[in-house]
Parts: structure tokens; sequence; C-alpha cells
């Protein structure tokens, strides 16, 4: 019988595949125990037997050395996981690649911004999000008749399938998010209520609510990268110089645990940090200007819009500030007004760094499921604001912008409706509530 070593760090849902697959056919895995994350698969031993350095990796007790989380899981599965016939298996081989090449990508593209371990892009979450809804749809119409995917027990395509929508259904798809997929929800019950599964993942708890994105997070996580970018410049100057060993072990192994069934993207990630150029200041180096921003933030939000509007304008300096329309793109999406009050707070916070060179007065008009977005900004220089530093580009393609001239009566119009919260957007909905970026 088929047995030996796997190798991953705890709660990595692709060595589930493998352990719960052992767990149905009896094959006796032992992990190991003193396995640390970005170390061990890292090391001269390890890479000479994986030398992708990735894990879950499996080495059989003859010694042969399986990478691969699906091939590990068929090499420990028996007979009837892996498919009965030779259709089964090729059916098997199907979901395999199916839960790989459709849920996976996707998966990671919606949940890690929310685990903040990759940046959050909208459009690029959008579009997660019509991936999983049309995997998520077959993956329901052909459950509609089925209990299992493959033939009429469980095979390694309910294993694998399930636990590549683990995170989804940990973290995203909330009762009312996952109710279209109502046979995808009790096949997946099915797979991971198993005492076979509860036995590796233990009690698991669908979502109740999806998991917000928390810049703060994705911060933190940027901590971290350059935290152990530092660390491991000190290994090598180490390496070059020797000293007392240092306590290196702990901090990766945090990291590992905290985030542990996405490393591999999250050190993508980290790469990519590493690579960002160092930050500057865009405004540093643009030309100084006789209109002082702070102050006449100060004034309006100390004087009455009847006061701070003729200030505006007899401070603003068209030559090194302009004024731009912004207009939400996805209106027709909106729903709460509060969720849209939401939307504007979180871009709000994550243009933290901007504020220093921009002023802006969002509003939305309308009333719930029937609410547009828009506002005017001001801010340093000429050009687009936003793509003048990689902190800023979170939410600006959600937009559009329109550049306005200063000396034109619309543009003062606008000016007024937006700085004293007035008035209708272009459909006729009123003025509903507003939010200042100072
Ligand atoms: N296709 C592989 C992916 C394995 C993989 O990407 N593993 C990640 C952790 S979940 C890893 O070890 N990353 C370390 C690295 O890329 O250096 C599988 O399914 O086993």
């Amino acid at each position: 019988m088929a047995s030996g070593i796997l190798y991953t760090y705890p709660e990595n849902f692709r060595a589930y595949k493998a352990l719960i697959a052992a767990q149905f056919s009896g094959t006796q895995i032992k992990v190991a125990q003193d396995f640390v994350f970005g170390e061990t698969n890292k090391s001269e031993a390890f890479l000479k037997k994986f030398p992708l350095g990735k894990v879950p990796a499996f080495e059989t007790c003859d010694g042969t050395y399986i990478a691969e989380s699906n091939a590990i899981a068929y090499y420990v599965a028996n007979e009837q996981l892996r498919g009965k016939t030779d259709i089964e298996r090729s059916l098997v081989i199907q979901w395999l690649g199916f839960a790989d090449s459709e849920i996976l990508p996707a998966s990671c593209a919606w949940v890690f911004p929310l685990l903040g371990i990759m940046p959050y892009h909208k459009q690029t979450v959008e579009h997660a999000k019509e991936d999983i809804n049309k995997a998520l749809t077959a993956l329901n119409s052909h459950l509609l008749t089925r209990t299992y995917l493959v033939g009429e027990r469980l095979t390694l395509a309910d294993i694998c399938v399930a636990m590549t929508l683990l995170h989804l259904y940990q973290y995203i798809l909330e009762p009312e998010l996952r109710k279209p997929y109502q046979n995808v929800n009790r096949w997946f019950q099915t797979v991971i209520y198993q005492p076979e599964s509860i036995a590796v993942i233990g009690a698991f708890k669908l979502a109740d609510k999806t998991i917000e994105y928390d810049p703060k997070k994705f911060a933190e996580t940027q901590g971290k990268s350059s935290k152990k970018e530092k660390k491991e410049k000190e290994s090598k100057k180490e390496a070059k110089e020797p000293k007392e060993p240092k306590e290196s072990k702990k901090e990766s192994k945090v990291v590992a645990d905290k985030t542990p069934a996405v490393e591999d993207e999250a050190d993508a990630t980290e790469e990519a940090l590493a690579a960002e150029p160092k930050k500057t200041n865009p405004f540093a180096s643009m030309p100084k200007s006789s209109f002082d921003l702070d102050d006449f933030k100060r004034f309006y939000s100390n004087e009455d819009e009847s006061k701070s509007i003729p200030y505006f304008w007899q401070k603003f300096d068209s030559e090194n500030y302009s004024i731009w329309l912004s207009e939400y793109k996805y209106n027709n999406e909106l729903t709460k007004v509060f969720m849209s009050c939401n939307l504007i707070s979180g871009m709000y916070q994550r243009l933290d760094s901007l504020r220093k060179g921009a002023f802006a007065s969002a509003c939305i008009f309308g009333k719930d499921n029937d609410n547009t977005i828009s506002g005017i900004w001001v801010w340093r220089g000429q050009d687009l604001v936003f793509t003048l530093s990689p902190d800023w580009q979170v939410d600006y393609e959600s937009y559009n912008w329109t550049k306005l001239d200063p000396s034109k009566e619309e543009t003062k119009e606008l000016v007024k409706q937006y700085f004293s919260w007035t008035g209708t957007d272009k459909g006729g909905r009123k003025f509903n509530q507003g939010k200042v970026f100072k």
C-alpha cells in the first residue's frame, strides 16, 4: 500500500486533497513535522528532491518524489476515488482540470485582496466574480440530478473540486451569494462533512458574511514583505560574514500560519512589491502655488458655503491646480445608499496619501436601489492625478473623469452644487448625502 511523507504548511487546501484521499483509502501519510514554509522548501536538500520548491510535496516510502497536489492525491487514492472505469477516470481528470483552470485563478483573484495579500483592483475582482458565477452555474446544472460529480460515489473529483472551492465558501459565499447554487451547496457540504474530510479539515463553517476589503490588512502584508526582504538581505549578508545565528524561523512560521493556503501567490505579490520603485511624493517636484489648499480646507470646514465657495474662487490658482468631475461608471449596480457611502469612504481611505494635494466633495443622489455617485475634485497639477502614484490607482478606473474649465460658468455651477451639497444628478435624482475628502 502507498505510504510516505507529505511536506506542507498547516491548513493548505492543496494538501487537504491528498490528506482526505488518504483517509478514504487508508493510506498512511506522515506530515513532515519540522516543515517551515519558506525555509524547508527552499533548502538545498528539499530542492534536490523537488526542484520547484513548492508544497505540497510527497516522498514515497520507497524514495520517489511526487510534486503537484493532484498527482499526490491520485497516488494516495484507492480505485474508487480514482475512478473504476476508463470513462470514470477520464471524467475525474476532467474535473481536476476544471478546478485548476475554471475555479482556482478566479477564486484567488476574488479572495486574496479581501485577505489583504493582494492589492484590490475592482475590474479584476469583477471579472473573477463573473468567472466564478460561470463555473458555479455549470457545476450547479451538473449536480441537479447527481449526488457526486462522477458516478454514484465520491471520487477524487469531488475532493479536489470541493477543496478548490474551500476559500470561497469560507470567506466569500455568504448566504445570499450562494443562494443561486443550491445544488453545489448541497454537494459541497456532503463532501466536507464526510467523517474522512472532518478528520482533516475539522468542523468547517460556511461564510456568514463576505469578508470586507481592508486596506490596512494589505498595508500590513506590505510591511511583512519588506520585513522579509530585509531579513533575506540580512541572511545573504550573514552568509558572506558568518555571525551568531539569528532567530529567523519564528517569523516565517508566523507568516505561513497566518495566510496558510495562499503563500505561493502571496510570495508572487511579495516579489512584485519588492520590485516596486521607492515611493516619492509626486507633488514634491511641482511648482509652488499661491493657492493654500490646507487653508481652504480649514475655511470650508469652519464657514458656511456662502462664504467658502467665493473664498475658493478668490484663492484658486488655475495654473497649478485643476478641477475635475468624477462620475461612477457602475451606478446601475448600486443598491443601498449606505453601501454607496461605504464605497466613497473606502476610496477616500485608500487615497489617504493624496490628501495633501487634493480636495473633493462626492455626492450620492437618489435613494436605495436607485442612486448615483459623482463628485468634484480639485488637485495639484493639470493631469489625472491617480496615475502619478501606484498607491492611488485602486479605485479611479471605476469613475469617468472630466476635466473642467475653471473659467466657465457651468464649472462654477457644478462647484457650487457639489461644495454645498444641493441639486440633482443628471437623471434628476435628488441630493441624498455627501462626503468630503480633505
Ligand atoms: N500546482 C501546484 C501548486 C503548488 C504551489 O503553488 N504551492 C505553493 C503553496 S500553496 C508553494 O509552495 N509556493 C512556494 C513557492 O512558490 O516558492 C499544486 O497544486 O501542488
